[in-house]
């Protein structure tokens, strides 16, 4: 599928705001992807498609997770997380797009995972550092990834954990082990 149609019906799922991150997480998914030797249509595409369900009714993507059979657990934790798993799923099966590299690097935008594959850590550091972001912090993962994606990866994960503790929010099993697989990885 080319950049302009999957722009086209992505935009119709999103807000003006959340159009405008997608953009930038396009752009800086490309340009990681260049820089790390990844796909960049399949980052391109991931990018676009990454927020798919941001905007789903919170019924509409329980019913999603208990129908398709997604991990229970999800149902135990925030409702932002759901978006992830969801979009993906949507995204296969509105959109039509079948690449399962593609997809998977949707699935798992929000928590991380283990065994992340580098398709999953340019979305998820982009998603991250894209120009729109202003998050504490954000500025030395941007210089982070101009060098290395795992470094970045890791300092990203560790400040979404941090900015959890400091809501009080309990923390997702997969973001937790995504943490330490990738924190023993760069060691
Ligand atoms: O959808 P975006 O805003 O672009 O970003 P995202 O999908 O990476 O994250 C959405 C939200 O999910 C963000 O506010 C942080 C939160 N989040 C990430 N990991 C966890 C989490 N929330 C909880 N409660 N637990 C987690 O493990
Ligand atoms: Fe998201
Ligand atoms: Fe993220
Ligand atoms: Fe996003």
């Amino acid at each position: 599928m080319d950049r302009d149609k999957a722009l086209r019906i992505v935009k119709k799922q999103l807000t003006e705001k959340r159009y405008v991150h997608t953009i930038g997480v396009m752009e800086t998914a490309i340009e990681l992807a260049d820089r790390f030797h990844v796909d960049r249509d399949k980052a391109e595409l991931a990018a676009i498609f990454h927020d798919y369900a941001k905007f789903r009714n919170k019924e509409e993507m329980r019913q999603c997770i208990i129908d398709q059979k997604m991990p229970h657990d999800l149902l135990l934790h925030h409702e932002e997380l759901w978006h992830a798993p969801v979009g993906a799923y949507l995204v296969k099966k509105e959109v039509g797009i079948s690449d399962e590299e593609i997809l998977e690097a949707i699935r798992c935008h929000t928590s991380g995972k283990i065994n992340m594959s580098q398709l999953d850590k340019v979305i998820y550091v982009a998603d991250y550092i894209e120009p729109n972001r202003d998050f504490p912090g954000v500025e030395v993962v941007r210089d982070s990834a101009k060098t290395s994606l795992d470094i970045a990866v890791v300092q990203a994960m560790k400040n979404t954990i941090l900015f959890l503790l400091t809501r009080n929010q309990p923390i997702y099993p997969n973001t937790f082990h995504a943490y330490n697989d990738m924190m023993m990885k760069v060691k």
